[in-house]
């Protein structure tokens, strides 16, 4: 399981040195900047828009130069004179724009995690079991044996995956290992240089370039689990006869959000029909969740490891709606201790000591390696043998197929719906494909807020789909719970739900910072019906109006009207402001007053998204009796802590005024959000 780097500050480990490892995605060498748990390349901003006329306007107001586009999810890289995360915040609210933010970058730290370690040369090979029943091809392979993934009666049956092409989205796998050799699709891809390799050589002599052959094995030991070659030799994959695809979003540190976008389009659009992601981490990318998107529309499944992280959370991509998300069992079929869960989860698949194959750079053979970096590909493998079988089965039937035939076939949070079995599996797809579940849902929610000066869309929140009757807390619920975000228009997507009726949750968009789980989350703003068969082209649609009365999104400033010298709200020395929000009209400036003296030496501290939560990256001026500005600041620790602090000795006796907004709003833009809150705090330091 590989990690967003983005998510390291939550996490707690290691996120300075592995900063130092990120290899720089172009020779250009970008630099890399931290921010509210969010690392990204300083000056590379990603642009969605509706039509070339947002964009072409954002270009021109950042400055900004295109450095790449993606067509099919009409998004485009630009590269921007200033920080990335203030650029893209001074966007907001530009008409055609779908989102801004900022180029968000990963990293590859095997390391840091525990249980990705590998062990090669034949040391302990058969850890689990008695190999007798656990040989498949030459060498002992527990996770496929009849109290495992019960491959045999699968392939006894005819379902090897033949026909079926899986994406191997990770670091670039070993193509000439000759357990894989015969089944590489014969297509590889570089999505940070757009460059497509169809001869061995060529690819193999792209890896050597990256200057980094003992941190690169992952995406081969991935590919192995999926596709290994059932040939006498070595080991077998629980699809062999599947075609695999490489692409290197890793190479080996990641290679940033809208390269990982490019990638996953390129094997959509060049045949795969199964996606492999052993990656992820915290936090939300809207471009990453929307070539997923573009993935699933296309009807192809897509599947991520749940992660590592040894709790009940919810990681991405492992919890964008639609994605099959797979935890790691050990050799009882119990979820290991390091897998995350949750309710999102889907099933379970070995991920505890599997063989797998190790990149001949690295001297070959094969090798012992734990996580659900694992568990997910052989989730992957599963999902080819249903495609392999009925190759119009949608993405929903897929994940429906796997989740029906497990060893347990009832939910616990644990391992979703249970432990595969391809021989259950096997008695499934021998029915036909007309006995595959019914089909998914896609859904449109529109998020459009109301109060006395009208209406507007386009409030970035959380939408949080609840199946009816889902029951927090109870651990053997199945009842499905999904999460998107939504862009600046106000909507959000779910594409391969579950069929059924739903009540629809609004939160603040700030799931990132301050963590806690969907289900417990949100405004109730209304119900929906998800009808079996709904597409992308004709979704289910609920447009859901908040109104003044939504507690929850109207949220009263105390001290408004306070947006001149003439309306300012007292404040003395000592005192810290009541929850007050940047909000209710387009462009909000709070005043506050309050008197002093020659000489007083005075702090005054916005606390905001920083450091309780929220959207506002907040902005700060301090003004004398006259309106002169004295001074302002926009963050106190600049491109990390972007709450604002001033320390300042005052000149005179008499009356001063502290005015707090946003940094859009201080840029000349628009911000009204909701969700923009703060405190203001005045002291006086001598
Ligand atoms: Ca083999
Ligand atoms: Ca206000
Ligand atoms: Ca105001
Ligand atoms: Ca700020």
């Amino acid at each position: 399981m590989r990690k967003h780097l983005w998510t390291l500050a939550l996490l707690g480990l290691l996120a300075a040195c592995n900063q130092n490892a990120v290899r720089p995605p172009q020779n250009t060498g970008p630099t890399l900047a931290s921010s509210e748990n969010l690392t990204y390349v300083q000056n590379e901003v990603v642009v969605a828009y509706q039509g070339e006329a947002a964009l072409h306007e954002a270009i021109r107001k950042l400055g900004a130069k295109e450095i790449a586009r993606i067509p099919e999810l009409r998004a485009a890289l630009l590269r921007v004179p200033g920080d990335a995360l203030k650029a893209s915040k001074a966007l907001k609210g530009l008409p055609g724009l779908r989102y801004a933010e900022p180029h968000l970058a990963m990293a590859l730290a095997p390391k840091d995690d525990p249980v990705v370690q590998r062990r090669t040369g034949g040391e302990g090979l058969a850890p689990l079991g008695n190999p007798s029943d656990q040989i498949f091809d030459e060498l002992p392979q527990y996770a496929l044996d009849p109290r495992h993934l019960n491959a045999k009666p699968a392939w006894d049956r005819g379902f090897f995956g033949e026909g079926v092409t899986v994406a191997i989205i990770d670091d670039p796998a070993d193509v000439t290992h000759p357990d894989l050799a015969t089944n590489w699709a014969g297509l590889a891809y570089d999505p940070v240089t757009n460059t497509t390799y169809t001869r061995a050589e060529d690819w193999i002599a792209f890896i050597q370039g990256l200057n980094a052959l003992s941190n690169t094995y992952h995406g081969t030991f991935v590919a192995s689990t999926v596709s290994a070659a059932k040939d006498g030799q070595g080991i077998v994959g629980l699809a062999p006869r599947t075609k695999f695809l490489p692409v290197a979003i890793f190479q080996p540190s990641y290679v940033g959000d809208f390269y990982t976008a490019r990638g996953i389009v390129w094997a959509v659009n060049n045949g795969a029909q199964v996606l492999n992601n052993s990656w992820g981490g915290l936090g939300y990318g809207n471009l990453v969740k929307e070539a997923f998107d573009y993935a699933l529309a296309n009807g192809v499944v897509v599947v991520a490891s749940a992660g590592n992280s040894y709790k009940d959370e919810v990681r991405t991509p492992a919890g964008y709606p639609g994605i099959i998300a797979s935890v790691a069992a050990d050799g009882n079929r119990n979820k290991t201790d390091f897998s995350t869960y949750g309710r999102h989860v889907s099933s379970a698949a070995p991920g505890l000591d599997v063989l797998l194959a190790n990149p001949t750079w690295l001297g070959g053979g094969y090798g012992l390696i734990s996580g659900t970096s694992f568990s997910g590909p052989y989730t992957a493998a599963a999902a080819a043998l249903v495609k392999g079988a009925c190759p119009g089965a949608t993405p929903y039937q897929v994940r429906r197929a796997l989740e029906t035939t497990t060893w347990e076939q009832a939910f616990h949070r644990t391992k979703g719906w249970g432990h595969l079995n391809a021989g259950n599996l096997a008695n499934l797809l021998a029915q036909g494909c007309s006995a595959l579940p019914q089909k998914g849902s896609v859904v449109r929610v529109k998020v459009e807020y109301q109060n006395e000066r009208g209406l507007f869309p386009g409030l970035l929140a959380d939408v949080i789909l609840r199946g009816q009757g889902l029951r927090p807390g109870d651990p053997t619920d199945p009842t499905p719970i999904y999460w998107a975000r939504t862009d600046q228009n106000g909507e959000a997507w779910f594409y391969e739900i579950a069929p059924g009726t739903y009540e629809i949750y609004v939160a603040g968009a700030d799931l990132a910072l301050t963590g806690g789980l969907p289900e417990e989350r949100g405004t109730f703003v209304g119900t929906l019906v998800a009808t079996s068969g709904s597409t992308a082209a004709s979704p289910d649609f609920k447009l859901v109006r908040l109104l003044a009365s939504e507690v929850n999104l109207n949220p009263t400033d105390p001290y408004e009207p306070n947006d001149s010298m003439a309306q300012a709200t007292p404040i003395s020395y000592g005192q810290t402001s009541q929850l007050a929000y940047i909000f209710g009209q387009p462009q909000d400036y709070d005043f506050f007053q309050f008197t002093g003296t020659a000489g007083d030496q005075i702090r005054a501290r916005v606390y905001a998204r920083s450091s309780i939560g929220g959207t506002l990256d907040s902005y700060l001026y301090l003004l004398d009796t006259n309106g002169n500005v004295l001074a302002e600041n926009d963050d106190l620790v600049p491109g990390q802590i972007t709450d604002s602090e001033i320390v300042h000795t005052l000149p005179d006796d008499g009356a001063y005024y502290l005015v707090v907004t946003s940094y859009t709003i201080a840029m000349g833009g628009q911000d009204d959000s909701p969700f923009n809150k703060y405190r203001l705090e005045l002291q006086k330091t001598n």
